[in-house]
């Protein structure tokens, strides 16, 4: 019996691990990133922006695509409407952050720059 727990053991351990090295893209994330997820609740695919980065189009799994956020600074989503002269903006600020951004301007996002 006690070996049979042992190895109960060893394979709970194992899934646990599975589990943080899926969520470690965003668990990297530096201080003064902004990160967004695909799906809401901060899961699915992730990405994190950082204003020394500038101006920066979202990668393809988020673009149009952003299910939520968190910003550790100021910064800006972008919707281009037309490149380069007209956009639709949303200022972002440090501490901001939204556990649902699909029914908002996620579903909208193309890029994240410094300043709007
Ligand atoms: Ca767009």
């Amino acid at each position: 019996m006690i070996r049979i727990a042992t190895l109960a053991g060893v394979i709970a351990g194992g899934i646990t691990l599975a589990t943080l090295t899926v969520a470690a893209p965003a668990a990297q994330a530096k201080d003064g990133d902004i990160c967004m997820w695909s799906g809401r609740d901060f899961k699915g695919a992730s990405w994190c922006w950082n204003p020394g980065n500038g101006y920066v189009d979202v990668p393809p799994a988020l673009h149009d695509n952003v299910g939520s956020f968190r910003a550790g600074s100021d910064g800006c989503f972008i919707n281009w409407i037309h490149v380069p002269d007209r956009k639709e903006t949303r200022a972002v600020r440090d501490g901001d952050f939204r556990h649902v951004y699909d029914d908002d301007f996620g579903r909208k996002i193309d890029a994240v720059a410094p300043t709007c």
